[in-house]
């Protein structure tokens, strides 16, 4: 008998992850029997090329998803918020990678490595969440120090690539780095600062805490993915000039001991991560090395000297495939394997 096939459609196709979505698709073999291209009425019209064929993209609408088995959405959390439920009672599994439903009780938060059972709490709301790229990352790392030694709290800063931000941010980093070593003036539309040549310690909105809501986003994602409230989370987000792939310097106090050597054998064997991890060879985890790959790479692994249980490593991920459109296809990967 031939594969079962679905209808997929991507809402936000002509973004950054949306483009990834489907490039992601089609390395992946995902089984389509027919593809829909939805986007703003600013970009119907356009063609994108998917596995050789051509289509047009059309503009979102609440009829976009009469029969269409799965929809990947990438088109901001507006659009999230409208559409989601509109897809869901058309009978849809939306797979949606904004914060709009993250912290929903009814709504797995699912990252494929980590929580894959959560998948099946899909059926209540017809709505999967895709965590954020910095969450998915550090999850991926460190769940399975969780399950080995208990994780009590983890102290996190950020590095993160201005591809988070989206197209035109990347735009900025190129024009900004170009006028800078011309000598020109530089030109702010996305940053409030240069971000050419520099770091913000400012990502998202903040709130009345002194924290932004993308830190918040860590604390919150972090506790629903790992099933745990007790978990202590500090971040501090920090966006880098990098074009692809965020990194970050994690610290881990566990509950019982566990020495580097066991966590490097434990990420050894662990789904979806890893080890990069030869310091005295100049090895350890970069930005640069990572983009264009779904692994999440750990390294620069020791021993947190100033605490009793404590361990410090440095983690980096391709924040558009891992820490968004590649997660979200393994979820519709484990939907279609098991749910539909
Ligand atoms: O800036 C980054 O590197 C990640 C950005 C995430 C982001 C930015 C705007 C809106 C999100 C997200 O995925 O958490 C959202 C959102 O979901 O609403």
């Amino acid at each position: 008998m031939a594969e079962k096939s679905y209808s997929v459609a991507v809402a936000g196709a002509t973004g950054l992850v949306g483009s990834q979505m489907l490039a992601c698709l089609a390395e992946r073999d995902f089984p389509i029997k027919s593809i829909k291209m939805l986007a703003s009425a600013r970009s119907a019209g356009r063609t994108i090329q998917f596995r050789g064929e051509s289509f047009t993209v059309e503009e979102l609408t609440e009829k976009s998803f009469k029969n269409v088995d799965i929809a990947f959405f990438s088109a901001g959390g507006a659009v999230s918020k409208k559409f989601a439920p509109i897809a869901a009672a058309d009978g849809c599994v939306v797979i949606d990678n904004s914060k709009t439903w993250r912290m929903d009780p009814d709504i797995p938060l699912v990252v494929p490595e980590v929580n894959p059972h959560a998948v099946a709490g899909y059926s209540k709301k017809g709505i999967i969440a895709n965590p954020n790229c910095s969450t998915i990352q550090m999850v991926v790392a460190l769940a399975p120090i969780h399950r080995k030694a208990g994780i009590k709290r983890i102290v996190v800063s950020t590095y993160q690539a201005v591809s988070g931000t989206g197209k035109a941010a990347v735009d900025e980093l190129m024009e900004q780095s170009r006028a800078i070593l011309e000598s020109q003036p530089i030109e702010k539309k996305v940053y409030p600062h240069q971000i050419a040549f520099n770091c913000l310690p400012h990502i998202g909105s903040f709130l009345e805490t002194g924290y932004t809501d993308e830190e918040m986003k860590m604390v919150n994602e972090t506790r629903k993915i790992l099933e745990d409230d007790g978990i202590a989370v500090s971040p501090t987000t920090i966006r880098v000039p990098v074009f692809y792939g965020h990194s970050e310097s994690v610290n881990v106090e566990t509950v019982n001991p566990i020495t580097p050597d066991e966590v490097r054998s434990v990420l050894e064997k662990a789904p979806g991560v890893k080890v990069v991890d030869n310091p005295s060879s100049n090895i350890y985890p970069l930005a640069v090395e990572a983009a264009g790959r779904d692994e999440t790479f750990v390294g620069r692994i020791r021993k947190d000297t100033s605490v009793e249980n404590g361990i410090d490593m440095w983690i980096v991920a391709d924040n558009i495939r891992k820490g968004a459109a590649t997660n979200a296809i393994q979820i519709g990967e484990i939907l279609i394997r098991d749910y539909l």
